[in-house]
């Protein structure tokens, strides 16, 4: 998917705060113009394919009508409590991108935080909202644990919630710290590590308070045994909540963040949060069309489109080299076998580029553990760039470099090395 749609909204988008200590009114909650259409209007535009909504944040305010808890916009002035914030939200995305849920288990105004009873709480939370809001392509466990109303912190119960999840939707991909359909990548700076693994050991882990450390998680375990991709999620303002006062990012920060993401094996979770009138504002939306222009502008023209390749070794004639160069995913370039190889690319006439993509084809796995680029010129090869993981995108920005010769030398992986995709591109067209 690439790139997703965070969306926090609730009662600390009206109070100003980050997180809401739970004993906010619950007339605090008033969107003057929801508008949850305009929402999928501006991730569509910006080249989104999911939006995740946090249907219950930290406060433990419910944006649907909850049998689980009064503290929702039931009790509410908002449409005179019969508004449903979710339920809009689910009705708006429908055909046009995935919708998926935040609910956190941290929860500091219901009663029974902090005792066994809430993980009965919030089990049922889960069934109800997957159940009469599904399908979700994706549910967000934040991580976070603190004390609830009556100064306890919860023992979660992690392997029922997951299963609750999973016995109604089994596509739904779950993230928490630790998976198991996606990880955290240890930071909120919009960065997976420069060596990303989509694998992780994961054994004897439970998100929270036994988890590897952000470290770990930026980078992944090199033949983990756990497929547990990164997802890369920070806020397009300093805030995961809309407030007046902040501004957000620039096209040009949120292309770097691209890089660090998308561009090294992550997916990027764009949190853009809906302001008071229920609408995202009109900064915010103007940012990400830029962002989406200028990755039009340099993605769209594939510079080593016509190009002639060839390896050192090819599985069968199906795995030619030559399918590096297609836009076709299921198309690819598998070895003979050995693990270490050169792919050659020449081309017709002089190329000049300063970006280089390369993609493996990840239904059979992440394998290249150490790669670099050499380009040739009249006194010899040079190095362009290197690189240790690659993963389902690798993006690597080089020096503005002039060939009519390049060579891709793999020089290790765990197994043989299976391509589906290398570009070019330049920033500076
Ligand atoms: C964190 C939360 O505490 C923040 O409020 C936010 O929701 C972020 C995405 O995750 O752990």
């Amino acid at each position: 998917m690439e790139i997703n749609m965070f969306c926090h909204f609730g009662p600390n988008t009206f109070t100003g705060k980050e997180w809401g200590d739970g004993q906010e009114a619950e007339e605090v909650f008033a969107p003057t113009a929801l508008d949850c259409r305009q929402w999928v209007d501006v991730a569509e535009a910006a080249g989104m394919k999911g939006i995740i909504l946090t249907a219950k944040h930290h406060d433990g305010f419910c944006l649907w009508p909850s049998t689980q808890s009064t503290h929702s916009v039931e009790n509410s002035r908002w449409k005179r409590g019969k508004g449903d914030v979710l339920r809009e939200f689910v009705d708006a995305c429908r055909e046009r991108v995935k919708a998926g849920v935040y609910i956190s288990p941290w929860d500091r105004n219901h009663p029974s935080y902090g005792t066994e009873e809430y993980n009965d709480v919030f089990a049922n939370t889960l069934r109800e909202v997957h159940e009469s809001y599904g399908p979700m392509f994706e549910q967000w466990f934040d991580g976070a644990c603190g004390e609830g109303p009556n100064g306890k912190k919860q023992q979660y119960d992690w392997p029922r919630f997951m299963k609750t999840v999973r016995d109604i939707n089994s596509k739904c991909i779950v993230f928490s710290d630790i998976g198991p359909g996606c990880r955290w990548v240890g930071n909120e700076e919009g960065r997976a590590g420069e060596t990303c693994w989509s694998t992780l050991n994961t054994e004897g882990a439970t998100p929270s308070d036994n988890k590897p450390s952000p470290e770990v998680l930026t980078v992944g375990h090199r033949g983990g045994g756990q497929w547990v991709p990164a997802e890369v999620d920070v806020s397009i303002r300093p805030g995961w909540f809309w407030h007046p006062e902040e501004q957000p990012k620039t096209m040009e920060e949120l292309m770097e963040i691209y890089f660090n993401s998308v561009g090294r094996n992550g997916l990027l979770l764009l949190n853009v949060p809906p302001d008071t009138n229920g609408r995202i504002c009109t900064e915010d939306s103007a940012v990400l069309v830029a962002f989406r222009a200028e990755r039009d502008r340099i993605f769209s023209h594939d510079l080593a489109k016509g190009a002639t390749v060839h390896t050192s070794s090819e599985y069968s004639r199906d795995c030619s080299a030559q399918n590096l160069l297609d836009t076709a995913y299921h198309t690819f370039w598998a070895s003979d076998g050995s693990v270490h190889d050169t792919i050659y690319i020449d081309f017709d006439k002089t190329v000049l580029f300063d970006i280089i993509m390369l993609q493996e084809y990840i239904p059979l796995g992440q394998r290249v553990t150490e790669f670099h680029i050499e380009s040739n010129d009249a006194t010899g090869w040079h190095l362009v760039a290197s690189g240790t993981t690659i993963g389902y995108k690798r993006l690597l920005r080089t020096a503005v470099t002039e060939t009519r010769h390049l060579r891709i030398i793999i020089d290790s992986a765990l197994a043989a090395p299976v391509l589906n995709r290398f570009a070019l591109f330049s920033k500076i067209r």
